[in-house]
């Protein structure tokens, strides 16, 4: 399988390590929210980075309605003075504007603890999660001319992974709407690429666990995965998923 090009993949790996690794372990299953949280989100944003840790740490799932600069489908519902990340509660017909309200908010309703927001959001966090943008450059960030998905896509990914955040950029690049599977890590021995885990014995997925379901499904316990329902595809492999955003959706 072609893989992406080294330089690129190396950034993103030091991305996820300016980020200490944030957002790749599953810390705590949070409650599942009846409707799906709504994020509008910019990938290579810092403030955005750190509500997405939080949700793979919580194994929280979300829409994510992408606001590149520049971008208009998804940024022109948003109100005038908001700031990204902005999270739409559903079920309790609530918005939070900005990292800390949407990181109180997810603390308080998904996970039941009562850590300091403002530690999360703190400024070596900020400062950090800048030094991860700045490692990616413009990957991620600009509105690129699209097609209109009809319907969102879905993507199986953690926030640390090398490999999905190139995918997530694309998707945020051409605004496609689609729903975060978080797919953290559920166990030690699930670190690792598929097939070098962190294991002496033969790997097993936590019973129970989204790795179980994803290999009895698929085959695999990998991501990126998407499944894109207006192709009816479903593909691993992050340089065959950006190959197909790029000829479905991309315009000239
Ligand atoms: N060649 C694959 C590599 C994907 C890969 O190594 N993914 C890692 C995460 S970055 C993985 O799935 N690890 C196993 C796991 O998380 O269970 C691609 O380009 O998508």
């Amino acid at each position: 399988m072609p893989q992406p090009p080294k330089a690129t993949l190396i950034r993103s790996l030091l991305a996820s390590t300016a980020r200490g690794w944030r957002g790749t372990q599953v810390l705590r299953r949070s409650k599942v929210p009846g409707k799906l949280l709504v994020v509008y989100d910019c990938e290579n944003d810092p403030h955005c980075r750190l509500l997405r840790e939080l949700l793979t740490e919580l194994q929280l799932d979300a829409l994510i309605q992408p606001c590149p600069h520049g971008g208009k489908r998804y940024a022109k519902k948003l109100p005038p003075d908001a700031q990204l990340p902005y999270l739409i509660d559903r079920d309790l017909d609530l918005r939070a504007d900005g990292l800390r309200a949407c990181i109180e908010h997810v603390l308080q309703h998904y996970a039941h603890i009562d850590v300091a927001a403002g530690l999360l959001g703190s400024w070596p966090m900020r400062l950090s999660s800048r030094l991860a943008s700045a490692l990616r450059g413009d990957a991620g960030l600009n509105a690129q001319p699209s097609r209109a998905a009809r319907r969102p896509l879905e993507l199986y990914s953690f926030e640390s992974s090398p490999y999905s955040r190139l995918v997530r950029e694309r998707l945020c690049e051409l605004e496609l709407p689609w729903i975060l599977r978080n797919f953290g890590k559920e166990q030690l021995s699930d670190w690792g690429p598929p097939n070098l885990r962190l294991t002496l014995k033969p790997w097993t997925p936590k019973p129970g666990g989204r790795r179980e379901q994803m290999l009895a499904e698929t085959g695999k316990a990998q991501v990126p995965y998407l499944i894109d329902p207006n192709a009816k595809v479903e593909l691993f492999e992050s340089v065959a998923i950006l190959k197909h955003l790029d000829r479905y959706y991309a315009r000239e």
